[in-house]
């Protein structure tokens, strides 16, 4: 073939090529050695064009749409050469959002899109675009037009934007970063990895969620960078007063999300992203794991434990060696020679079983699995065509391509014997993917992203992600009716519709334990609040001083689980010595105390977007000094929790947010706006109240469900003013939530010197098995004389501890309950 002798033969196509190069370079003598494309930054506008609620802006080269997505999201794509993407998200979830209405101005300057909320400014002379508020304040701006690169060893662009710190501007976000809550003055990595013993700082580590949060002037705002490819973001350490964020490739795509709460913001990108669907109710309960619990005798052994020295627990966990040769679906039957029987056992003495599952499939010409997927070609394959094989635990594996909705169904498929022998949760790790050696796929490897096609580079940060899309949707199919339990170490914006997730490998250190506290934060304002941190750390050991105070956290931890490494001494509640074991007890009882609380702050998470964990920043954002007291959160709206963090401290300093708190333990009342020194000695830790709430509690049970629950016992914490409470009950664990099967309970209370009244509306079609509320009035600042129900006075009011709690029964529908004052009122 005469084309051996490589002469530079010159197409048609190429010297067109040549000529939009020169163009783009300004080059005036085109020359036959083709330099790649270097950075090109946005020229001025030239025109723009609308379509609906799309707005397509260029400047000759390059193209921008501005879309309204609704009143106060905006999303700005570019096209480096005009050519957009076909558009395809992961990350969105199918919610249909409002607009009222869109407005397009034009000036000398510039153009403009409005919503009724906010407004996107295109500067013409330079492109710069910015978010402004209804009063045309800037809420976040470029500091450079928006960039690219040629990538000449792939292909595609490597694209940029730079935005503008604002002055006093902090951020917030990114998922599951292991550095203080506040981002400022540091630089990340989007690209998902198996970080064993992480540190402080590390990065990157597992998840890869491209969304953070700026505050300035006490408004906040978001920014979703909905890229999948290996992204970074530069918040002000490289150059004081910029922010940037850019990628290996793929579209430059952001959303702009409005605030002015950092509350509001978080709800619209989770709308935006997906919220979890209910998880069954015996999954808040506490989980007990390790690497692993093997063979049989062993894990019936410490369900028999768990119930002698009557430590409630829902979970034991399953870990790599359960598994034959680590292949996964399979059983090692010296171990667990029959699996359902065993697990019948377990769920006879209240225990769920949950097994892990890894993406590789061992390379094992006798296993079926490896054979179905090699035979269906569900196997990822490399450019070049050949399968991708790694090393992990198994030895040699091929993976699937979770991209690729056939493989997923095959997948969730796989689950049915898991449902049939009674699994009840599926536990998904290294996902990242990870591969012994190399650390994830080579980069040519090659998926079917749904039908839009892309190389790892492409599909690595969503492949954890897919994974447990495919987990969760073959264990709904198989569960019939009922809510499936999963965990994953890796995913991308959106895996909380799928998942709930933990912090991956860390460390039995006092650091890790903060570093949990600001990461379960973190993942919280990050769309991921079904999240938790292996208690008593998964490497080294524990003092059981540090074993307590963890498991402290624990409690208010979305899930709750210990776990750890297979080379680390035991880590049950017992492992610590009799003084350990009761206070291990007390708190892990606190928690299923606590249980239809947390279940309502879920609740609140599914239908309504509100995170679980609060961070004082969101609480009152209009506090710089707030930014960095990130060891101190509230779960819901109610119970604000100050963990103690550092070895041998009894006491530890709390900011109690504006307004009155009621202290968790002795009732006494403080008042927030405030700094505390507050008492923690090991047998405690600080936990406040807010005045007027009603917290639900459960009696402590062994594990969910052990016994029907005969009365609701309702707190009420009197406050001189107006409080709303809500509570969320159905039956636990069906999807009937989605037909209206449940109640939703308001509880209003208002007191003053007179009275304290509570009113009830209650919404929804579920029977709660109770007839009965037992009420506890708690802080009352009278005596009283009556206690009136729905106008009625009732009997058998009771008031103990010097008078100073009130104790009655109501029915469970009542509308309105007062506490009529005596006239002698004050005792
Ligand atoms: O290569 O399954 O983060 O929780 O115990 C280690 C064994 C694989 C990593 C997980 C950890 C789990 C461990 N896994």
């Amino acid at each position: 073939m005469d084309d051996l002798t490589n002469k530079k033969e010159v197409s048609p196509e190429m010297i067109e090529e040549v000529l939009v190069q020169a163009h783009i370079n300004q080059i005036d003598v085109p020359d036959i050695v083709i330099p790649p494309i270097s950075k090109q930054y946005l020229r001025n506008v030239k025109q723009l064009t609308t379509a609906g609620n799309r707005f397509i802006l260029t400047d000759g080269i390059s193209d921008v749409e501005v879309k309204v997505i609704s009143d106060e999201i905006i999303r700005v794509r570019m096209a480096p050469q005009g050519e957009f993407l076909e558009e395809f998200s992961y990350a969105i979830d199918d919610f249909k959002f409002h607009i009222t209405d869109i407005q397009t101005t034009e000036t000398p300057d510039y153009y403009r899109i409005s919503t009724n909320t906010i407004s996107c400014h295109v500067r013409k002379a330079d492109f710069y675009v910015s978010f402004l508020d209804v009063d045309d304040v800037v809420i976040n701006e470029d500091s450079r037009p928006m960039h690219w690169e040629e990538n000449a060893e792939f292909g595609g662009y490597y694209v940029y934007c730079s935005k503008k710190r604002q002055q006093g501007e902090h951020f917030f976000g990114l998922g599951d970063k292991p550095s203080d809550l506040d981002l400022l003055g540091k630089r990340f990595t989007m690209w998902g990895t198996d970080a064993y013993a992480y540190e402080r700082n590390s990065d990157p580590l597992y998840k890869n969620i491209p969304f953070y949060i700026g505050i300035h002037k006490g408004v906040s705002y978001g920014m979703f960078f909905d890229n999948t490819f290996r992204s970074y973001f530069d918040f002000a350490a490289e150059e004081k007063d910029k922010v940037s964020f850019w990628t290996d490739g793929g579209e430059m795509q952001y959303y702009y999300i409005h605030g002015p709460h950092m509350m509001d913001v978080v709800k619209r990108y989770t709308k935006l992203t997906g919220s979890h669907p209910l998880p069954p109710l015996w999954a808040l309960g506490f989980h007990q794991s390790r690497w692993s619990y093997y063979p049989e005798s062993i894990v019936k052994e410490l369900a028999h434990t768990f119930r002698a020295k009557k430590i409630p627990c829902d979970a034991l966990h399953l870990d790599i060696d359960y598994m034959d040769g680590y292949r996964c679906f399979t059983w090692n039957r010296k171990f667990f020679p029959n699996p359902k029987k065993m697990i019948g056992e377990l769920s006879g003495l209240g225990f769920k079983t949950i097994v892990i599952i890894d993406p590789g499939i061992m390379v094992d010409e006798q296993y079926w699995i490896f054979q179905e997927g090699r035979d269906n070609k569900y196997f990822c394959r490399r450019g070049d065509d050949y399968f991708m094989e790694g090393p992990v635990w198994p030895g040699r594996c091929q993976f699937p391509d979770f991209t690729n909705s056939k493989v997923r169904n095959w997948w969730g498929d796989l689950f049915k014997e898991f449902v049939e022998q009674g699994v009840a949760g599926v536990w998904n790790d290294m996902n990242e993917p990870v591969v012994f050696g190399k650390g994830t796929f080579p980069l040519d490897v090659r998926h079917h992203f749904e039908g839009y096609r892309g190389s790892h580079r492409k599909a690595h940060n969503i492949y954890g992600m897919q994974m447990v899309r495919a987990t969760y949707e073959g264990l709904k199919k198989h569960q019939r009716n009922k809510r499936p339990f999963t965990i994953t170490r890796s995913g991308y914006s959106g895996v909380q519709r799928y998942s709930s997730t933990w912090t991956g490998d860390n460390m039995a250190t006092w650091d890790h334990l903060k570093l949990a506290v600001q990461m379960l934060q973190r993942l919280s304002i990050s769309g991921i609040s079904f999240s938790g941190s292996d208690i008593g750390g998964f490497t080294g050991e524990p003092t059981g001083e540090l074993y307590i105070r963890w498991m402290q956290f624990g409690v208010f931890s979305p899930l709750m689980r210990v776990h750890s490494a297979g080379n680390t001494g035991a880590r049950e509640p017992w492992t610590f010595g009799s003084g350990y074991e009761k206070l291990a007890k007390k708190f892990i009882s606190l928690r299923y105390k606590l249980l239809p609380y947390i279940y309502s702050a879920f609740w609140e998470n599914h239908k309504y977007y509100f995170p679980m964990l609060r961070p004082l920043s969101m609480l009152e954002q209009e506090h710089e000094q707030n930014y960095s007291r990130d060891d101190e959160f509230t779960l819901g709206d109610k119970l604000l929790i100050a963990p103690v963090i550092e070895k041998g401290v009894v006491s530890r300093e709390v900011y109690l947010p504006k307004g009155m708190w009621y202290h968790f333990w002795d009732l006494s009342v403080w008042n927030g706006g405030t700094y505390y020194e507050v008492p923690a000695p090991l047998d405690t830790i600080p936990i406040f109240v807010k005045a007027g709430s009603v917290i639900p509690e459960y009696p402590v049970m062994q594990y969910v469900g052990e016994h029907e629950i005969h009365e609701m016992l309702l707190n009420v914490y009197y406050a001189p003013y107006h409080v709303n409470s809500f509570m969320f009950e159905d039956n636990g664990d069906t999807f009937g939530y989605e037909q209206n099967i449940y109640l939703e309970k308001k509880f209003e209370t208002s007191g003053n010197e007179e009275m304290l009244q509570i009113h009830q509306v209650i919404e929804g079609m579920y029977t709660p098995r109770y007839e009965y509320y037992r009420i506890k009035i708690y802080g009352l600042p009278f005596k009283f004389s009556k206690v009136l129900l729905n106008g009625k006075q009732l009997s058998g009011v009771k008031q103990v501890r010097k008078g100073n709690i009130l104790v009655f029964r109501a029915i469970k529908n009542f509308k309105k309950i007062e506490i009529i004052a005596a006239e002698n009122k004050y005792q």
